[in-house]
């Protein structure tokens, strides 16, 4: 890991109103984050759960109408996959146990939260977000902020885009990544005169592990020109007490590498005097019995010209799930960035923690850098979860 130079959780789902009576907010986290003219703001990610509960019965939120109603499924009829999915048996098919919306929030300091709207600022809205929107990530770019967001519903996994002038009110632009896409963070430049976008296609038949992918757009809304940027690790550790030994997150039992089992791009990403630097999130299995894995996140650079050319990525993640917060919560032992920005010599981080929580977390720019370009970084701090 990376020293933390400072780190805070600034926003927890009980400050929270529910956006109706009957449900509870159970995370506010996942932010997409922007600091624009003195105002730091936020598009939160609320998870909403129904109260209520029935003996022998679970309920599934869905949006209809421009608000939120549960349909009551008999527990014998459905498999719990993790605490955020259930499979139907009479299908195969899933659904979410909680429904997210995204709530404005503004700060003047970038780390204590001035204000937050009580009611949803952008709600699930039409057929691709029946079953919520998740994982906003802003990026301006031609004097307009552009929001990515995940679209949940029964056509799948898809990503669409929102964009605004002022975050008071917002244009849809409709899905730009078909089912199943997610983690699709946009350049804050043109790249050879083309918007440039990081995306995580995920396969039903995989062959192999999720990989991060780059894509090119004259417009924003159609994406083509599509490379592969980034996969799985595979670190050149012998085994997992080589990696501990380099103070690196790792499995006990399987998988040596932290990025092992997914990769998705996090922050949109950020020019640097090395090149663009992009924070993402990996996972892993901890545990043969983990159903989820731990989520970290890592550092890698790509070149100004050709973003699809991974420069290096740090072996070891800059940031493992270690305080209570980041450690239990609705999904123990995530830690998702969604933001980043270079304050002076810190280079910033905004993610959701545990998927419950929001917080702030500072590094060295400098010894992020430097661990990137020389793969592992100091032995300090070795944690294995
Ligand atoms: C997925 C998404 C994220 C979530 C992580 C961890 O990548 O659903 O929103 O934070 O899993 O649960």
């Amino acid at each position: 890991m990376i020293p933390r130079l400072f780190n805070k959780l600034i926003l927890s789902p009980d400050t929270l109103k529910p956006s109706q009576p009957g449900f509870e907010v159970i995370g506010a986290f996942n932010p997409g984050v922007i600091k624009h003219g003195g105002t730091t703001y936020f598009l939160i990610r609320v998870a909403e759960m129904f109260i209520e509960k029935r003996d022998g019965y679970v309920a599934l939120p869905k949006a209809q109408d421009g608000k939120i109603v549960v349909e009551w499924i008999k527990a014998d009829e459905i498999t719990v996959l993790d605490e955020r999915i259930v499979r139907l048996k009479r299908n195969g098919f899933i659904r979410l146990t909680n429904i997210s919306h995204l709530r404005l929030a503004k700060s003047r300091d970038g780390v204590n939260i001035d204000y937050i709207s009580d009611v949803p600022t952008i709600a699930p809205e039409g057929s691709y977000e029946e079953f919520g929107i998740e994982d906003p990530r802003i990026t301006y770019i031609d004097n307009k902020f552009y929001i990515t967001y995940v679209a949940v519903s029964s056509h799948g996994i898809v990503t669409a885009l929102i964009s605004t002038e002022d975050f008071m009110s917002f244009e849809r632009h409709g899905v730009i990544f078909p089912t199943e896409n997610k983690d699709v963070v946009i350049f804050p430049e043109k790249v050879g005169g083309n918007y440039v976008s990081f995306h995580r296609p995920l396969s039903a038949n995989p062959f192999g592990t999720p990989e991060i992918w780059m894509a090119h757009s004259k417009d924003l809304i159609h994406w083509g020109h599509n490379h592969f940027v980034l996969g799985a690790s595979d670190s050149g550790f012998k085994d997992a007490a080589a990696l501990a030994q380099a103070g690196c997150a790792c499995s006990r039992r399987r998988a040596t590498d932290w990025d092992s089992l997914k990769v998705g791009a996090g922050a949109p990403p950020v020019r640097t005097k090395d090149g663009w630097l992009e924070i993402y999130h990996g996972s892993y299995r901890a545990h043969e019995e983990d159903k989820v894995g731990v989520y970290c996140a890592g550092a890698a650079l790509f070149d100004f010209d050709a973003p699809n050319n991974l420069i290096a990525k740090a072996k070891c993640p800059m940031l493992i799930p270690q305080t209570d917060y980041e450690q239990q919560g609705f999904l123990p032992s995530v830690v998702f960035p969604t933001a980043a920005a270079v304050e002076g010599k810190d280079l910033v981080v905004y993610y959701g923690a545990a998927d419950t929580y929001t917080a702030i977390v500072k590094f060295s720019l400098e010894t992020v850098l430097s661990a990137i370009k020389d793969g592992c970084h100091k032995k300090t701090g070795s944690v294995i979860l």
